[in-house]
């Protein structure tokens, strides 16, 4: 039977699904005390879920990869392309856009991302007046509208595309700046690492195909225990003792 050893709701998931390096590792709760072969339970925020089990406590420390972001302090003209309304803007070392769009416009970089891994994706918005952007991390992994000033730092799971985009809503008008992606190759060390299963590496989280790791609204942390434990296993044999 599954005994449960923890649970939180409503709480934020930072997952890879990447096979053989895969991880859990939620900001405001540590895995770190948990038994290895436990199993660490993903529910979305449709219901669907996935699950992996505890097979190694994480490293000591969070480390990031490569910069995945040609120029990130946008001194040069780097986007593969550029919407609407969009213009680089070589005096300060931005991209400004002028609102001049009439839908959502979008600057794109091509091969940002890798299937399966994390990323923790940082850009600034100035000048604003009006409107929102929002980094995605492949076009089907938004990483939320940001409507203010300031410097943003998201975390997303790549399970789409390839293609990095800073999308402006039609109504944006402001600049973008200081626009950094990077793979986090190896968790801090309250995240824990997951297989499928113990022994088995065929996929990273077994459950739901749809799943969201995006999404992930709930996590359990369970352990499978023995129904017939050492005390039924003895009271049985004596029992036999006395018939015979
Ligand atoms: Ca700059
Ligand atoms: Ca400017």
């Amino acid at each position: 039977m599954w005994t449960l050893l923890d649970s939180r709701a409503g709480i934020e998931a930072r997952i890879s699904a990447v096979v053989g390096t895969s991880f859990a590792w939620f900001p405001t709760f540590d895995l770190s005390p948990f038994p290895v072969g436990a199993q660490v339970l993903l529910i979305d925020s449709t219901g669907k879920q996935r699950a992996g089990y505890i097979s190694a406590v994480a490293p000591a420390g969070l480390t990031l990869g490569a910069e995945r972001v040609p120029d990130p302090s946008c001194a040069t003209d780097f986007f593969d392309s550029k919407g609407t309304g969009w213009s680089h803007d070589a005096v300060s070392g931005e991209y400004d856009n002028d609102g001049s769009q009439v839908g959502y416009s979008s600057l794109s970089e091509n091969n940002v991302f890798v299937l399966q891994q994390l990323y923790v994706g940082q850009f600034t918005i100035r000048n604003r007046t009006a409107g929102y952007l929002n980094m995605w991390f492949g076009n089907n992994t938004p990483g939320g509208a940001k409507s203010a000033n300031g410097t943003f730092t998201v975390y997303r799971t790549s399970t789409s595309n390839a293609q990095l985009q800073m999308e402006a809503s039609e109504d944006f008008v402001g600049s973008t700046d200081d626009i950094s992606v990077k793979q986090v190759t190896v968790p801090p060390a309250t995240a824990a690492l997951i297989v499928c299963a113990p022994g088995g590496l065929t996929e990273a989280w077994y459950g739901d195909p749809a799943f969201n790791f995006n999404a992930v609204t709930d996590v359990l942390i369970q352990q499978w225990v023995d129904e017939v434990g050492p005390g039924r296993f003895r009271t049985r044999r004596y029992d036999r003792r006395r018939r015979t």
